[in-house]
């Protein structure tokens, strides 16, 4: 006879009444500053076990806003469907449009959170889904700082935080976290690798703005000493991994990495 697993599987989106609610698969976030090296990591995780699945961060919506549900847009040519792009305008004029954004990033996290896992995990012996950041990062590191430097206003931030605590703890315990996994590397490097990659939208990034993403970084996932309006956050299981050396085309710092993600999964 077959073992039971050891989590039952999902039977339902919802828990039951005992509140006995667990899923196979644990969800894990990769967060850290921009340009760290988290679509790098994750692409390394994606070949590293068939037992686990990575979820991009949507950047690609974010980057070209499109309407396709509308009926004219159907008839758009492609050239015509091209729609805004919003990572674009937040950085052209971001009082203007941090709230957008928030509102955007937000949604776009919160559908990826809630992706059932892939026909092929769903037969891994021990899934994983590895997400490139969360909704989380979003308020307590991204939205959080655009506050406090006078883009999001005194009213924009309450209504945020209003609807970010409600809408997220809707769909709990859907899109609960595991773990986290924090890649830290140093706000020069960062800025060393977002000019090496070159994306259009970020060249006029002033270093100041990493070192401040870098420093709710650290409050949040190092010092650990960020008020947090989701109790559980707080003992949730965080690795830090130092990513300030290249270890995008050295098998043997990757090897290492791999070896410590294995041997955090184990203690969860
Ligand atoms: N990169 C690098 N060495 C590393 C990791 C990343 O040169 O060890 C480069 C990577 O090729 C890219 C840039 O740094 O050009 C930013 O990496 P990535 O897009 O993975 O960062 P993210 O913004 O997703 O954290
Ligand atoms: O991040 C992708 C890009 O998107 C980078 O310029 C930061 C930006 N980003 C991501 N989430 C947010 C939120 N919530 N607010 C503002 N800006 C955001 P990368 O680090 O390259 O993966
Ligand atoms: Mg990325």
């Amino acid at each position: 006879m077959a073992t039971p697993p050891k989590r039952p599987c999902r039977a339902s989106p919802r828990p039951p009444p005992d509140g006995s609610f667990s899923r196979r698969e644990r969800k894990i976030s990769i967060e850290g500053n921009i340009a760290a090296g988290k679509s790098t990591f994750v692409r390394l995780l994606q070949t590293a076990s068939e037992d686990w699945e990575v979820i991009p961060e949507p950047i690609g919506k974010w980057c070209n806003v499109q309407n396709d549900s509308d009926d004219i847009y159907q008839e758009l040519s492609s050239s015509q469907k091209s729609g805004g792009n919003l990572l674009q305008m937040l950085y052209h004029k971001p009082s203007r449009w941090s709230y957008t954004f928030q509102s955007y990033a937000c949604l776009s996290r919160v559908r990826a959170q809630l992706q059932s896992p892939s026909a092929k995990l769903q037969q891994a012996e021990n899934p994983v889904q590895f997400y490139e950041r969360s909704a989380y990062s979003d308020r307590y590191v991204f939205a959080s700082n655009l506050f406090e430097c006078g883009n999001l206003t005194e009213t924009e931030w309450s209504v945020y935080q209003d609807w970010h605590t409600w809408l997220l703890n809707q769909f709990e315990p859907d899109i609960t976290l595991d773990a986290i996994i924090y890649l830290r590397a140093t706000p020069q490097r960062c800025m060393q690798r977002l000019l090496h990659r070159g994306r259009e939208e970020e060249q006029g990034i002033p270093l100041e703005y990493l070192e401040q993403l870098h420093f709710k970084h650290e409050a949040w996932l190092s010092h650990r000493n960020l008020r947090l309006d989701f109790e559980y956050l707080n003992g949730l299981p965080v690795l830090i991994l130092d990513v300030n050396d290249d270890f995008k085309n050295d098998r043997i710092k990757q090897e290492a990495i791999v070896d410590k993600v294995r041997e955090f999964l184990t203690t969860l």
